[in-house]
């Protein structure tokens, strides 16, 4: 797959530096080649310089009272995470410019993010089992590393033992006791974050799944509900039907406008907007689903196949190792990025040992 155009995309590490990734390499960027999309960051910047004092006292409160933080509001999504939905084989509209894009084989992905219960009970399988170890306050585990072509910029991932967990890391939510891992109180059913390419490549691996492709990924947000019509038929092309690019071609899982209440973003105001500093906390999985949660209205916002969170949150790794680079790339978009970066076309890249507090994954597997 080639990426041929410059796409903005918010560093997962520093969220005031955008960078543009041209066929994978990355390179920072001066703010105003980010055109209309950094004006726009400017536009909601001069919004957040106008929220009131008091506002801005309350923020601080909050801030001083989560040192460290307390556990989490508790809530009850009632979507299962141990369910999966599919996705038939078919053609859809991928990508901004919405090519036709066909995937002939059905498939399934996880209906949510993996969660920190999840992991935690993974991890203890793998470790008894012999799949991962840890070794110097890390969870590390075997990769049989990429292959090499001495691009510019590429790096070597050599066959060897690679980061999956930071154990003690302030962002994740996982607890050792030296013999066993848990989740941190509350968090059970939030997505698991801080976890590592290869430590989202192993979960998938262990139980015979794997991380979607970024094609298998974006169809599984966006669809299309029912087929597209053949291609041979000109009068069908994505830009001459306006009512099918609208539902085929989608911006968000849901349809083309965001507001707040319908995924987890930078300043959504949700119920775990202001836990742990600006750029919030995650919020359980399959929390938009149209459940009010202590007063807070959700809306259900599904994929058109069912899957939740596929807008925000966290960024999701996909699978794929490219050919001359060693960047792995997430899709999603997270409760770190303005809305516009949720959109289903959004990527974002980093090399396969970042973790950070915005980043989780869900797996993939065939029908
Ligand atoms: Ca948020």
């Amino acid at each position: 797959m080639m990426w041929q155009q410059c796409h903005f995309e918010e560093h997962p590490e520093r969220s005031d530096v955008f960078c543009c990734g041209v066929e994978g390499s990355r390179r920072e960027i001066s703010a105003p080649r980010c055109g209309r999309d950094f004006s726009r960051s400017l536009e909601m910047t001069k919004v957040v310089r106008a929220i009131p004092l008091l506002l801005i006292a309350l923020l601080l409160a909050a801030c001083a009272s989560a040192s460290p933080p307390a556990a989490p509001p508790q809530f009850d999504t009632g979507v299962d995470p141990e369910a999966w939905v599919t996705v038939p084989a078919g053609e859809f509209l991928f990508g901004q410019h919405a090519e036709r894009v066909q995937i002939d084989y059905a498939y399934e992905i996880m209906v949510t993010d993996v969660t920190n219960a999840q992991y935690a009970r993974y991890l203890n399988k793998a470790l008894a089992a012999g799949k991962v170890k840890i070794a110097n306050h890390q969870v590390v585990g075997y990769y049989p590393g990429d292959k090499f072509t001495g691009r510019r910029h590429e790096k070597k991932i050599d066959a060897g033992d690679y980061l999956h967990v930071p154990i003690g890391d302030k962002d994740l939510r996982l607890a050792y006791d030296g013999k066993l891992f848990g989740v941190k109180s509350g968090y059970e059913n939030h997505p698991v974050v801080a976890i590592t390419w290869f430590g989202a490549k192993a979960y998938c691996d262990y139980f015979g799944w794997r991380l979607p492709t970024e094609i298998e990924w974006e169809k599984a947000a966006r669809g299309p509900s029912t087929p597209l019509r053949s291609a041979q038929d000109s009068t069908l092309l994505p830009e001459r039907s306006a009512a099918k690019s609208k539902e085929a071609g989608r911006a968000y899982p849901w349809g083309d406008d965001i507001a707040k209440n319908q995924a987890n973003s930078y300043n959504s105001f949700d119920p775990f907007e202001f836990r742990i500093g600006a750029q919030g906390d995650t919020t359980p999985v399959g929390f938009y689903n149209g459940k009010t949660y202590a007063g807070y209205q959700t809306r259900d916002v599904p994929s058109p196949y069912g899957a939740y969170d596929m807008a925000g949150n966290v960024w999701q790794w996909t699978g794929e190792v490219y050919a001359g680079m060693h960047y792995r790339f997430m899709r999603g978009g997270s409760k770190a990025n303005y809305e516009y970066n949720l959109r289903v076309w959004s990527r974002n890249s980093a090399e396969p040992d970042y973790f950070g507090p915005s980043t989780g994954f869900r797996c993939a597997r065939n029908k």
